[in-house]
């Protein structure tokens, strides 16, 4: 077993877990709202809402922008090299340790530096997921997904799947090998495809149709080579609108499920819906969450939330009550997430860098899902919005709105019954007396 170095916590000797203290608790160390063990609905709350910390965000980043250079204190800074990226490794699970999370989320590049070639970049990964696996099994964290990153690399200028260059589709398709045997080995719940690069700025110099085909083809080479090892975890592709390219291909829920139905994918991916991701297409949270539902391919949730004010993936701790309540909704309603996960795909604010931020900064997510949870649950058993949705569609329950529900009406038949009803009695939608509802369990639950 690898003995944890106390680098992490120097700063903070002797801190023990996050406890939970209850609503009237002002220890901004403590929880509020997420009792783990408290039971809700026949569940535990850590069963529901299986918290999954980003290593790229929380670990890797450095707050570096568009505008300056990294912010970050962290006892880390010092190291370089495979040296950091072991000692990032001890502070993660120190980390998950005082949050107590359940799981955890990388890119193969947050965890060890790449190398001069393929081999030598495997070979770093080799060393630091031995360690990590013994981390995973000496500590219970699990692995909720690992993907590849296929986009900070130059290689990758014109994307990886989807570039004009086979060399670059040849590479991609070489570490997304070595992702799904890394999902394999470490017993990775899901492996995760978000596009990267994959997407377009100009038709002028895009094949738009070959593009496709081809992130389609390496999708399905995917599947096969998980199949031929044995991996049965399951596949979740990301769907975001922009950023870094123009055009994104995996736009968003409905974009992204058309995209599988018509390559005959959809057998093998569930969707990870992003917040922020879901703000940037011009949707809400909840509407992604709701179309994946339906399709019955709501795989995992990236939780965090956008500013609207801004045009671009902020990813900011979840904090806004109405859309943790409104996304846990749709959780419940889909049953749970399976072998998904609420994975905090959030970065502390740049001028949030003391080492304390991380930890607020999860407290505040963690809090903010277990408040909605609540709600939500509440609202769901009160029947609250499902009587006022069965009501108001009640005309389709008899007569000819059943005959239209079955299929066994027509133009004929539907013309004949309007000319015979000239009145029609529409009903008030009560959107604000709904919203108001909404307000009165979140304040009182
Ligand atoms: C970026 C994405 C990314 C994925 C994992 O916008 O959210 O972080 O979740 O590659
Ligand atoms: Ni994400
Ligand atoms: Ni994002």
């Amino acid at each position: 077993m690898v003995k944890p170095n106390m680098h992490f916590l120097n700063k903070l000797e002797g801190m023990s877990k996050i406890s939970y203290e209850g609503r009237q608790s002002r220890n901004p160390l403590a929880f509020k709202h997420y009792d783990a063990n408290e039971v809700i609905g026949g569940k535990t709350m850590k069963d529901h809402l299986r918290f999954s910390v980003a290593y790229w965000h929380t670990l890797t980043a450095d707050g570096t922008d568009m505008f300056g250079v990294g912010t970050m204190q962290r006892p880390w800074n010092s190291y370089s090299g495979m040296d950091l990226a072991k000692v990032r490794l001890d502070a993660a699970f120190q980390l998950f340790d005082i949050l107590d999370v359940p799981y955890f989320s990388f890119h193969d590049r947050d965890i060890a530096p790449e190398g001069d070639s393929l081999q030598e970049t495997n070979q770093h990964l080799d060393i630091i997921l031995k360690r990590m696996k013994e981390y995973m099994e000496h500590s219970h964290v699990k692995l909720l997904w690992n993907t590849a990153n296929m986009f900070t690399n130059p290689r990758f200028v014109h994307g990886a799947a989807t570039s004009c260059h086979a060399d670059v589709f040849a590479y991609a398709a070489a570490q997304v090998k070595k992702g799904i045997e890394t999902a394999k080995e470490l017993g990775a719940e899901n492996y995760v495809f978000w596009g990267g690069r994959e997407g377009y700025d100009t038709l002028l110099n895009t094949d738009l149709k070959r593009e496709l085909d081809h992130m389609a083809t390496f999708l399905h080479m995917a599947v096969d080579y998980a199949k031929e090892i044995g991996y049965t975890g399951q596949f979740l592709i990301e769907p975001k609108p922009k950023e870094p390219t123009t055009h994104q291909y995996d736009t968003d829920a409905a974009t992204t499920i058309a995209f599988l139905k018509q390559y005959g994918l959809d057998p093998y991916f569930k969707l990870n819906i992003e917040a922020n991701h879901a703000t940037l297409a011009g949707h809400t949270f909840e509407h992604e969450l709701r179309l994946a539902r339906i399709h019955g391919l709501l795989g995992s949730v990236d939780a965090n939330q956008g500013n609207t004010l801004l045009g671009w993936d902020t990813d900011e701790f979840p904090t806004d009550l109405y859309a943790t309540t409104l996304a846990m909704y749709e959780i419940l309603q889909n049953g749970g997430l399976g072998t998904g996960g609420l994975n905090f795909d959030a970065k502390v604010r740049r001028a949030s860098f003391e080492l304390e931020d991380l930890l607020y900064a999860h407290i505040a997510g963690m809090d903010a899902f277990a408040k909605g949870l609540r709600v939500a649950h509440r609202l769901i058993e009160d029947r609250v919005f499902e009587d006022v949705i069965k009501h108001r569609y009640r005309s389709f329950s008899e007569g000819i709105g059943r005959d239209i529900s079955e299929g066994k009406a027509t133009f004929h038949t539907l013309e004949e019954y309007a000319l015979k009803h000239p009145i029609i009695r529409n009903e008030s939608g009560r959107e604000e007396q709904l919203k108001a509802r909404l307000n009165q369990y979140i304040l009182e639950e």
